[in-house]
């Protein structure tokens, strides 16, 4: 109901409509259409009352509020509770300081993070309003070591509502990064909180630059946003309405059905990294091999210079192009 409510007033966006009206349009009581004008107004639209001529929604300068997200997604686990923050020190911490109490598929957004958190301690760079900071947390029954497999899920879901969404050819560079013309455009930070042979719960961390113009210095280099590719503004919403609509079904076939087919025949078909040489960081070392395939089961097999094939598992690996991808 309350997403009805905003669709009818981001249609007609800075007019006033009526309580009377918008409950007739609902089918509900003017009581109920106040009731749910506060809540929105909690989850931080701009909502001015006026005695006698109703409601108006004044412009939210495009935040990713739930309702928003909610109403352009159809999703039924994934996002059905979504928290919103204007800022925050990392979506993934949040969200691991709540998971205990959260039903699986809540979502954590916030507008800017001020300690954005990338693999194993480095950073992310999180401007306000410009990219789209969210974590999910999830809870299936799997086994602790297929925990990464969430994150080849998450890149499958990204890479394809990047596509969708702006036209872009975006590219999974295995095992966590989408790359565009080489350039990072988005990377996926997984975390899990397990027992040897019992998953508590995942939280799955996705960084996306969408408006950026200004990307800092250290990053200019080796990193893009989707406005500097596609040279114009992008709806940050129809990206995560993309990625939340994209990331349920290939979730669902993996912790209903114990299958992985359709999120590694995308990370197949849209490898950045396959058929290529690359170098494979790990710790101090420095490998060259050749990307050879990506398994059924999410892993990179790889082909040493001296002949030798070897499988990686994602974790605390990095990989990067020898032609810089
Ligand atoms: P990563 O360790 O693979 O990549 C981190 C590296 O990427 C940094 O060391 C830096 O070189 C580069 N980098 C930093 N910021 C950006 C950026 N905005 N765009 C491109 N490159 C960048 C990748 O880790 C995983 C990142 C996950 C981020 C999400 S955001 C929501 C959630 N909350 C949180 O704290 N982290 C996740």
């Amino acid at each position: 109901m309350k997403e009805k409510i905003l669709n009818i007033l981001m249609n007609n966006m800075h007019q006033y409509i009526s309580g009377e009206a918008l409950a007739e349009e609902c089918g509900v009581s003017r009581a109920a259409v106040w009731k749910h004008i506060n809540g929105l107004k909690k989850e931080g639209y701009r909502i001015e009352t006026l005695n006698k001529k109703g409601y108006k929604l004044i412009n939210n300068n495009e935040k990713l509020l739930p309702a928003e997200i909610q109403s352009g997604i159809n999703t039924h686990k994934i996002a059905t509770g979504i928290i919103h923050f204007d800022t925050v020190d990392s979506t993934n911490s949040y969200a691991k300081s709540i998971a205990e109490g959260q039903q699986t598929g809540t979502v954590i957004i916030s507008e800017e993070q001020v300690g954005g958190r990338g693999r194993m301690g480095r950073q992310w760079s999180s401007p306000r309003g410009e990219g789209i900071f969210m974590s999910i947390i999830l809870k299936p029954k799997i086994s602790p070591l297929e925990g990464s497999k969430l994150t080849q899920i998450a890149a499958a879901a990204v890479c394809q509502a990047i596509r969708k969404v702006t036209g872009l050819e975006a590219k999974i560079k295995w095992p966590n990064d989408i790359v565009i013309e080489g350039k990072k455009v988005c990377g996926i930070l997984t975390e899990m909180s397990a027992e040897l042979n019992e998953v508590h719960y995942l939280v799955v961390g996705i960084g996306v630059n969408v408006n950026n113009t200004d990307l800092p210095d250290e990053i200019k280099d080796k990193a893009t946003s989707l406005k500097v590719q596609l040279g114009k503004d992008i709806n940050r919403r129809d990206v995560v309405c993309a990625i939340i609509n994209l990331f349920e079904p290939l979730y669902d076939d993996f912790v209903q059905d114990g299958t992985l087919e359709k999120t590694i025949e995308i990370c197949r078909k849209e490898s950045a990294v396959l058929g290529k040489s690359i170098i494979i960081l790990q710790k101090d070392m420095e490998v060259k091999a050749k990307a050879i395939e990506i398994t059924n089961e999410g892993l990179l097999k790889v082909q040493y210079e001296d002949g030798r094939e070897d499988m990686i598992i994602s974790g605390e690996v990095s990989i990067r192009g020898e032609k810089g991808y």
